[in-house]
């Protein structure tokens, strides 16, 4: 969609900013324009365009506008809201028109749109066990021991994904077209291809078939070629045993 003056969304180093991931990908794949600003991670040289627009000093943020009518979004589930709300003719909780979302009566539309909303919420509240102790590194294949939390974490995801999917084709995204949902988990897809082999972490058939379908993503295959020009290395966010690294830093 298409504005007088596009949105500004700021993020940070698409190796590593897992919620920069799921506000830029929402807004791709719901087709709005955008102009992005890549900043570097827990660097001084941040500072001044974080203090211009980010309140809360972390990325996303969406910007657009001037003085009084300048709009500054951050929170990534704010972002997702605010896109929902006026950035898109797309329903985003459940990937159908709004027109068609409007006028249909069928119950199914609601229960997949609660469904996706509860998720999209458990995932930006929650899940901390698999957040902190598996956080996205996309060049990395690393060895973790996890813990009962972390184990469990994944096996709450495997059970949403499995749910989702049971009665959909082998390449359907969660909710059949791709909804906010598949936003919110697609940094898990990339820290289960980090860890999840490397570490003995058995994963389900159809936890593996969602993985494919999300890493052939066009847009997803546009930021993990991104990630892998990378070459900064922030230690507060690697984990584990590095096993086998793509991308620049292989070279
Ligand atoms: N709840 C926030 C989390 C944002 C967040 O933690 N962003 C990280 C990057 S993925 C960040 O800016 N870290 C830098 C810092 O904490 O200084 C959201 O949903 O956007």
């Amino acid at each position: 969609m298409k504005h007088s003056q596009e949105p500004l969304l700021i993020i940070g180093n698409k190796n590593y900013s897992s919620w920069s991931l799921r506000a830029w990908l929402l807004l791709k794949a719901f087709d709005i324009d955008f102009d992005e600003q890549l900043i570097e991670l827990l660097h001084p040289s941040s500072k001044k365009i974080l203090d211009e627009h980010a309140p809360t000093g972390k990325v996303p943020v969406l910007v657009y506008g001037q003085g009084d009518d300048k709009v500054t979004v951050w929170d990534t589930l704010a972002i997702a809201i605010h896109a929902n709300d006026y950035l898109t003719d797309i329903d985003i909780w459940t990937g159908l028109s709004k027109s068609d979302a409007d006028t249909t009566d069928d119950n199914s539309h609601r229960i997949n749109s609660v469904y996706c909303q509860s998720i999209v919420a458990e995932m930006h509240s929650g899940l901390m066990g698999i957040r902190s102790e598996m956080p996205m590194n996309i060049r990395a294949t690393a060895n973790i021991q996890p813990s009962g939390e972390c184990l469990s974490d994944i096996a709450r995801i495997e059970d949403i994904f499995a749910d989702c999917l049971k009665s959909r084709s082998t390449d359907s995204y969660l909710f059949g077209q791709f909804t906010a949902a598949d936003a919110f988990f697609a940094p898990v897809i990339l820290r289960l291809q980090t860890y999840a082999d490397a570490s003995g972490i058995k994963l389900q058939p159809m936890t593996k078939q969602y993985c494919d379908a999300m890493l052939n993503n066009p847009h997803i295959q546009t930021w993990r070629n991104a990630a892998l020009t990378e070459t900064r290395i922030i230690e507060e966010d690697e984990a584990g045993q590095i096993v086998s690294l793509v991308g620049a830093l292989a070279e």
